[in-house]
């Protein structure tokens, strides 16, 4: 944010979306897994940055569940139901209409049978794509690449369009994810997350905001607390993620109320039971508005979740809380 403010090229006014603009840009991070914000100028939602992870990972493209968590992502629908070009997860994790498997799925068995190969790509952008113009929603992300070097799975991910204080934060947040998730199926290390964008902006609108997290981070970049970030286990499969996604949809629907020792029981590593614990929470918070969330199942969150969810929802969790 702070190359495109200072270096401010382009000032874009796009489809109504006045920004400020850098053509061409990229940055690498060492440690996926530090995917996390923790800053009090830029509160973020944990519920929401898992339930989009896992709304690609299932493949959706209906706005049922991604809808639910943040109400804005309706806006990209033009049905009422559901989302074309920014549904990742359809076009990467989907079977195909021919019963041929996944893009993913491929994917990985091109780096099952060549380790070291340069063609495990998984395109999201399509020509068809570019059949309406004024569209209202084409994909941002044109691609995710899976590089397997001397046992780390490093990945690439080009997109022709971010918005660095928005899109950005949940972007590298789920492609990272499912980065991690890939590592996990083919046994490797977790390697680099390479980032290509190629209008990298932050909106006029958000200028102020920008400036706010610019000056939390300049007077103390040592200040953000410090978690250590969740390791997703190697043992990972597509059956855990199926499980996650089928209690969400009872907790989403309120079919199910979990107390920690409910999710407890559950047959899951703890890294994904503690997400059900989000979901839980997030239930209390949409069906519960005149209780405060419960004090064991926030005690039961993963900390640097806990810290997020505690700023995202402060009025629902009791004062002494929020540290
Ligand atoms: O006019 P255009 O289609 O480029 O507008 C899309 C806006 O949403 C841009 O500001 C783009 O950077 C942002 N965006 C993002 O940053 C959108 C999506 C959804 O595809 C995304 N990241 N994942």
């Amino acid at each position: 944010m702070r190359h495109v403010t200072e270096n401010n090229e382009h000032v874009n006014t796009a489809r109504g979306n006045d920004s400020h603009e850098v053509l061409g840009a990229s940055f690498r991070l060492t440690d996926p897994r530090q995917r996390a914000l923790f800053l009090t100028s830029r509160p973020v939602n944990p519920v929401y940055h898992y339930a989009e992870a896992l709304w690609y990972l299932g493949g959706l493209r209906n706005l049922d569940l991604i809808g639910h968590y943040a109400s804005r992502r309706r806006a990209d629908s033009r049905d009422g139901t559901t989302i074309e070009g920014s549904a990742y997860g359809a076009r990467i994790f989907a079977a195909r209409p021919d019963g041929a498997p996944s893009e993913f799925d491929r994917a990985l068995e091109l780096l099952k049978a060549e380790k070291d190969s340069k063609r495990a790509y998984l395109p999201v952008f399509e020509a068809r794509d570019l059949d309406e113009i004024g569209h209202p929603d084409l994909p941002c992300l044109v691609g995710l690449q899976l590089l397997a070097r001397d046992g780390y799975l490093h990945m690439i991910a080009y997109m022709r369009a971010n918005d660095a204080n928005r899109g950005m934060v949940c972007d590298v947040y789920s492609f990272t994810l499912i980065q991690e998730f890939a590592a996990a199926q083919l046994g490797l290390r977790l390697g680099s997350y390479t980032h290509h964008v190629g209008s990298m902006h932050v909106g006029v609108r958000d200028l102020e905001r920008a400036g706010r997290v610019l000056e939390e981070t300049a007077a103390s970049p040592r200040a953000m607390p410090l978690f250590a970030a969740p390791v997703m286990p190697a043992h990972t499969t597509w059956k855990h993620i199926r499980t996650v996604l089928e209690h969400e949809e009872l907790l989403r629907t309120n079919q199910v109320q979990y107390t920690p020792a409910d999710i407890a029981g559950l047959d899951l590593p703890l890294y994904w039971r503690r997400v059900l614990l989000l979901f839980e929470a997030h239930r209390q918070v949409v069906n519960c508005p005149t209780e405060p969330v419960d004090r064991q199942l926030l005690e039961a969150l993963e900390p640097g979740a806990r810290w997020q969810f505690e700023r995202r929802w402060p009025t629902r969790v009791a004062t002494e809380e929020v540290r």
